[in-house]
Parts: C-alpha cells; structure tokens; sequence
C-alpha cells in the first residue's frame, strides 16, 4: 500500500486537482496488521460507521477480514443525520439480512439495542458449547472503525465510564486495549483504520467534512468551499439563517465562504477576508449539527 501524501497549501480554497487523497501514517499500518492478527480471535466485530455516509465510511480493507455471521453495523452519530434518510438505510441493510443499529454514542441513544444484538448473534455458538457441556467462556468484542468515529466513547459509554481517551480529531486512539464489560464480555479498543488510498476526491471530501482526515491533508477552505456549495443546494435557508448572508450563487462556494467571513468580521490585515478562519468556522458548525441534520449519502 502507497504512502503518499499531497503536497498541498491547506491554506487554499482552489480546488484539489489530483483525484487522489492519501492518508495512512505509520502507525495505522501498524494498527490495520495488529487487527487482521487479533481479528480471529474476535466473537463479534461491531463495525462502527457513520451514519452521514453509511457506505463511504466503511472500510472494505477491514470488512475482508470478517464474515457477516460475526459483524454487527453501528451508525454513529446517527442525530447528526437526516432521521428519514437513517430509517430507509436501517431497512436496507436489515433486508440484505445484516444486523444494523443507527446510534448515537454521545447521548447513549440506541445503545441499549446493541447487547441484544451481540446476544442473537453469539447464541448458536453458545448453544453448541452448553450442550457439550461446556462453560462458554468470555465473550471478546471488537470495534473497528475509521478514525473519530466514535469508538472509544461508545466503549466508555458501554464500561459505563471514561477509561479512553478521546477527542474531536482523528488518530486520537494509537494502540489496542481491552474494557472488561458486564454480562462476561470483554471490548477490545482499536486505532482508526482509514482507508490507504481514496480515489475518489468526493468521497475524500466527504470523508473530510465528517472529520476521519485530519483538515490540514485537504486543507480547510478546500473543504468548506464543495460543503457550503452542497448544503446551498440541500438546505440553503438553513445555511443563509445561521449565519445572516444571502445565498445569491449557490454553485459558489468560494464567495459564500467569503461572504461569511466578512459577515462575522473574520478579516486579515489590509481587509482581505480571512477564508481559513472562516472554513475553519463552517467546519465546525457542520459537525456540530449546527447547519441540520443532513446525511451525505442517500439511501438507495
Ligand atoms: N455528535 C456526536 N459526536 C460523537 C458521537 N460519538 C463520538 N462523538 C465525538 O466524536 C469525536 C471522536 O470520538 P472518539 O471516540 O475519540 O472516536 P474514535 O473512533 O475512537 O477515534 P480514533 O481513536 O481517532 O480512531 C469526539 O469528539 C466524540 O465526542 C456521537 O454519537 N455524536
Ligand atoms: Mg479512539
């Protein structure tokens, strides 16, 4: 796998040229062989997603490595998304007959479904093991995922406290740890595994707009400029309320970022708009679910 990372001034808002995004430090090589290793050691792999882009968020590196019968879907940060557009992906996903849970780990919403999944899918290993007559041992559990997520705050909020360490940026998690949880069932912690190539730059785009890549490998303005263009066609009265401008060029994203920059006074010496301040600003307020709830993938 290629390590190559665009040479690229992240303080641009010219669009990215190359079609390609690369992102995977050392370490998450690492993390992605310690996982094929520890992987087949795993009773259930709950595959964590994010429910703004159920597909785009998963990593087919990672899904080789377990079979269906093992692997539970969660959507996190499903209260960020459009609630309609979770439903009709929740369906989808349960008529190809695979379990999936639309969640949101920071309030805890949806989690109390997610041992009842674990449950159903344990039990006819377990059934086998008692009528040997065996004792069935710990139950080992493993969330894989990309980077921010939401991985380690779903283990803490499972634990039922903060043991991990985590934080609004990706590649906060860099090794594996175990969580010992009620009910015989052991969580294993694992490091963000983003994909090693994207080739696609929407899909890189989006990717960055939920924040699994670090801002300063696109860069922010080259993010919000594409993000204020998308949500000025999705949801414009949302994006011109919040911040008080007129959205008069919805396919220009360049001159909205400017027009919020001046708006909110993010100026430079000399009076020029200060675009990084101000992408810096979308960016966040996109992931605060200040801009709506807005899936970026819809449902087939
Ligand atoms: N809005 C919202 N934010 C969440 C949710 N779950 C996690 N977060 C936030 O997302 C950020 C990343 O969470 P982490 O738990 O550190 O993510 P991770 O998947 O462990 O990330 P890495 O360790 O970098 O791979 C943190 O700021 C969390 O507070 C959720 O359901 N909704
Ligand atoms: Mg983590």
């Amino acid at each position: 796998m290629p390590i190559e990372r665009p040479r690229l001034d992240e303080n641009s808002d010219e669009p990215v040229k190359s079609a390609s995004v690369s992102w995977f430090p050392p370490h998450m090589y690492r993390a992605h062989k310690r996982l094929a290793h520890e992987i087949k050691h795993i009773d259930v792999v709950l595959e964590m997603r994010d429910a703004r882009l159920p597909e785009a968020s998963g990593n087919p590196e990672l899904e080789r490595l377990i079979d269906n019968r093992r692997r539970l879907l969660l959507f996190n940060k499903a209260a960020l998304a459009d609630p309609a557009q979770n439903r009709r992906w929740q369906d989808h996903y349960r008529a190809q007959g695979r379990p999936a849970l639309f969640l949101d780990a920071q309030s805890g919403k949806g989690l109390n479904l997610i041992y009842p999944l674990i449950r159903e899918l344990v039990a006819p290993t377990q059934e086998t093991l008692i009528k040997r007559g065996i004792r069935p041992p710990m139950q080992r559990l493993m969330v894989i995922g990309m980077p921010n997520i939401g991985k380690s705050t779903l283990i803490n909020r499972m634990a039922g406290g903060k043991k991990l360490k985590t934080a609004p940026e990706p590649g906060v998690t860099k090794g594996v740890s175990w969580v010992q949880l009620k009910g015989k069932f052991l969580l294993m912690d694992t490091p963000g595994v983003m994909l090693p190539k994207l080739e696609d730059m929407d899909t890189a785009l989006r990717l960055g707009w939920i924040g699994t890549i670090r801002d300063k490998i696109i860069g922010p303005p080259r993010l919000a400029v594409p993000l204020l263009q998308t949500l000025a066609g999705t949801q414009p009265e949302q994006l011109a309320g919040h911040y008080g401008i007129a959205i008069t060029t919805p396919d220009d994203g360049s001159a909205l970022l400017e027009a919020i920059a001046a708006r909110r006074g993010m100026l430079l010496r000399g009076g020029t708009a200060d675009l990084f301040r101000a992408a810096e600003l979308v960016l966040a307020d996109f992931r605060a679910g200040l801009l709506g709830r807005i899936t970026l993938q819809p449902a087939p």
